[in-house]
């Protein structure tokens, strides 16, 4: 399958690694939009949100927990964070596999654009 972040799964393609185990990888943005910008995906592949069966939903969860205890490994739990997935085109996809960004380390604005 052509898919850029399946390749970094598979250690095909590089990637700044700050966390793996048997279901998930979380890597550094290539394109970081905070001072901690990574991105955590599962290895299997789902092209968007909507793909994800509701039966994979602790697969979901298990995501987000990911991403607070980096969070918190990174020290950035006490000042906040943000967590975000987009969905398509109006939510801002550009990649077709899930990934959820945490952001951290500074003043994050709201509303997104
Ligand atoms: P989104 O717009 O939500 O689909 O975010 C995709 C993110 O993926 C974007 O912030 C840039 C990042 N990205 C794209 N290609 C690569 C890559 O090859 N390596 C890494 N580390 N990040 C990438």
């Amino acid at each position: 399958m052509d898919c850029i972040f399946c390749k970094i799964a598979a250690k095909e393609i590089p990637a700044r690694v700050a966390f793996e185990n048997e279901r998930l990888i979380a890597f550094h943005d290539l394109f970081p939009q905070a001072p901690l910008h990574l991105l955590i995906i599962p290895k299997a592949h789902y092209s968007t949100l909507n793909d994800v069966p509701s039966s994979e939903a602790s697969l979901l969860g298990e995501i987000m927990d990911t991403a607070r205890q980096l969070a918190a490994d990174h020290g950035m739990a006490a000042d906040g964070y943000r967590v975000v997935m987009n969905c398509n085109k109006h939510g801002g996809q550009s990649v077709d596999h899930i990934h959820l960004h945490l952001l951290a380390g500074r003043q994050l604005g709201w509303p997104p654009g």
